[in-house]
């Protein structure tokens, strides 16, 4: 890929390299309850930041998931564990508002903050700041980045790197599959990324209690055919007798707007303390723009994914859901 198309960054990715090569101890944080793209991100930097004989730690409120962890041992290690003005440098890696936020405040005037993120509503930053929802994930910003530095791509950053773009374009299906992500895991893949080998392992990590939440939603799933949305519902109950969490809820909605004929997906799901959460998908094809629904209700997001939050319960009666 040509140098000249990452020039949007050329300073950031300047000033960043040029800060980890000054620094001794480097620390690298995830975000809560981690996916791909902030496990990927971390992981190909480590590679990297190794390699120069740093010290570097990885932090994150929550351990990394083993389907994650299949071509490292790495160990996320809890914040409070971690002498945190230790480190000269921190690089926040993905939705820097889940976990780093709450640390940020804490860091000293000296030490240097790397915000990576390419979340839209991102208000949080550092020293140096990357952020851009034109990226498909926060690991094609490291990939840019390595690209511009001319940083060798060994398989294990590779591998990393490719993990996050897989998580975070759905395996290629979501709209941010560029035809440039495509040529990143291409040139991922030339260096010996094992892609359907991640996409397997990624995405072949589901538990029963995650299934048995999905058949609850299926199976109280309607369509309506006035408007072409497909909505389910999950209640507390349906999580707790499933043995679910809510991370569990995340991919339900993506998989009913796969129905034929339908226009877009809603998920109702009821939250802690009343709240319930609606979660809305569609399709570029599709021709809605569930942003402007999800406003409806105070909410927001992008065009084909977008969510809102209203106070209620969900009571199922025999004529259908209530929202009391
Ligand atoms: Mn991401």
């Amino acid at each position: 890929m040509p140098v000249t198309e990452l020039s949007k960054f050329k300073q950031e990715f300047n000033t960043l390299n040029f800060v980890i090569k000054e620094s001794k101890n480097i620390l690298l944080f995830a975000h809560s309850r981690p996916d791909g793209d902030t496990a990927g991100s971390v992981l190909a930097l480590k590679e990297y930041i190794q390699s120069l004989e740093k010290n570097v730690d990885i932090a994150c409120f929550d351990q990394i998931p083993p389907y994650l962890n299949l071509f490292s041992q790495e160990k996320f290690i809890a914040p409070d564990e971690l002498k945190l003005d230790s480190y000269n440098l921190i690089i926040a890696a993905d939705s820097v508002e889940r976990g780093f936020n709450k640390i940020s405040g804490s860091l000293k005037e000296n030490q240097v903050i790397a915000i990576l993120d390419h979340h839209p509503d991102i208000t949080l930053r550092g020293d140096i700041n990357i952020i851009d929802a034109a990226y498909s994930s926060v690991c094609e910003i490291v990939y840019d980045f390595f690209i511009f530095n001319k940083i060798p791509i060994n398989r294990k950053i590779a591998t990393a790197i490719l993990m996050g773009i897989l998580a975070d374009t759905g395996s290629f299906q979501h709209s941010n599959t560029t035809p440039k992500v495509m040529e990143i895991a291409s040139s991922l893949m030339k260096k010996g990324a094992p892609l359907s080998k991640i996409v397997h392992q990624s995405f072949s990590n589901k538990n029963i209690s995650t299934l048995k939440l999905w058949g609850k939603a299926f199976e109280k799933a309607k369509i309506n055919p006035s408007n072409g949305m497909i909505a389910s519902v999950l209640t507390q109950k349906d999580l707790s007798e499933c043995n679910a969490g809510t991370e569990d809820i995340a991919q339900v909605s993506g998989i009913l707007n796969t129905v034929p004929g339908t226009k877009f997906a809603l998920v109702l799901s009821e939250r802690e303390g009343g709240i319930i959460k609606g979660s809305l998908r569609s399709e570029e094809y599709k021709g809605v723009d569930v942003s402007k629904i999800a406003a409806q209700f105070g909410g927001g997001g992008h065009k084909l994914a977008s969510g809102f939050e209203i106070r209620g319960k969900i009571v199922e009666t025999e004529n259908g859901w209530e929202i009391v």
